[in-house]
């Protein structure tokens, strides 16, 4: 039936896993200001605060309580079972795609597990927790290394090759994400002005200016198998799946 599709996934997606969302109650935006710890005007001001941000998520991250979970896991069955073209585009900068077992990936927001050089853009896989220690080996003298995130203000990932995934896409699903930030909030309208089927999967009703077709209500783990499961079995996804 399908034979293209994009998914964006956000913070919604990795919930269940038990890493904190930014905008929900309890979520990351609570405890800290966003101008402090996601803009690279913060950043300049004070490092060593935003290297703590990230670092109490990298230890978490890497603890070993943390594993993806059953909508992490539907996608791998998708990308393994479906004969189309599909792109995971994920805002999270976690691991649980790849842990899961996905590759057709693209983290447009960054990578919690990477450091990057702020000269040569080059990264580097952090083994441990970000410091002053972690310095690039592309120039000299070497430079320190900043976290491999998109902070405000700053150019997402992979632009291009979204856009073309967008324009040529015949479904489009966003699981897990408030469609808050731009670009990523604005890639449903994208693939709605080129005829794709747009679905929406969140814990949440669907916005009253919703540009979705379709709101599945629902936790990403329980909903994502089942959607799955429609597009593999050749049917179209409707409001009520499963
Ligand atoms: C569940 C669930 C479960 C819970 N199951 N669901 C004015 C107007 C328009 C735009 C702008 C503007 N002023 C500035 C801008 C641009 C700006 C922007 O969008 N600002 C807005 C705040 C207005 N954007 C940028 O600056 C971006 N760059 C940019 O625009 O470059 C220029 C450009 C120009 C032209 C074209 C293209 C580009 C960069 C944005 C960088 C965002 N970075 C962050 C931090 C990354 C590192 C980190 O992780 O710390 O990315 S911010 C943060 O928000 C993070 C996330 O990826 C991102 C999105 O959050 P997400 O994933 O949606 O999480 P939540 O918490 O918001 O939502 C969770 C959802 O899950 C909720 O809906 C729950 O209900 C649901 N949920 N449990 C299913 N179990």
């Amino acid at each position: 039936m399908y034979r293209q599709i994009v998914i964006l996934t956000g913070a919604g997606i990795s919930a269940e896993s038990g890493l904190r969302t930014f905008r929900d109650q309890d979520g990351l935006w609570e405890e800290h200001k966003i101008e402090d710890v996601a803009t690279p005007e913060g950043y300049a001001r004070d490092p060593e605060l935003v290297d703590r941000f990230y670092n109490t998520r990298w230890s978490q991250l890497h603890g070993g309580d943390v594993e993806p979970n059953q909508g992490h896991n539907a996608l791998v069955r998708l990308e393994r079972e479906f004969d189309g073209e599909l792109l995971i585009v994920t805002q999270n900068i976690d691991d649980l795609h790849e842990r899961a077992g996905s590759h057709r990936l693209l983290h447009m927001h960054g990578e919690l597990s990477k450091g990057r050089c702020p000269r040569s853009r080059q990264t580097f896989l952090l083994k441990d927790p970000f410091g002053p220690e972690h310095t690039c080996t592309c120039c000299i003298p070497a430079q320190r290394l900043r976290p491999h995130v998109v902070w405000f203000g700053e150019m997402p990932i992979g632009l291009d090759r979204i856009q073309h995934a967008l324009d040529t896409c015949d479904l489009f699903i966003a699981i897990g994400t408030s469609g808050t930030v731009y670009p990523a909030a604005g890639f449903v309208d994208t693939a709605n002005h080129h005829g794709a089927q747009t679905v929406e999967v969140n814990l949440v009703e669907a916005d009253r200016h919703s540009q979705f077709q379709y709101h599945l209500q629902g936790k990403a783990s329980d909903i994502v198998p089942r959607l799955v499961d429609q597009i593999l079995s050749g049917n179209v996804i409707k409001d009520n799946i499963g």
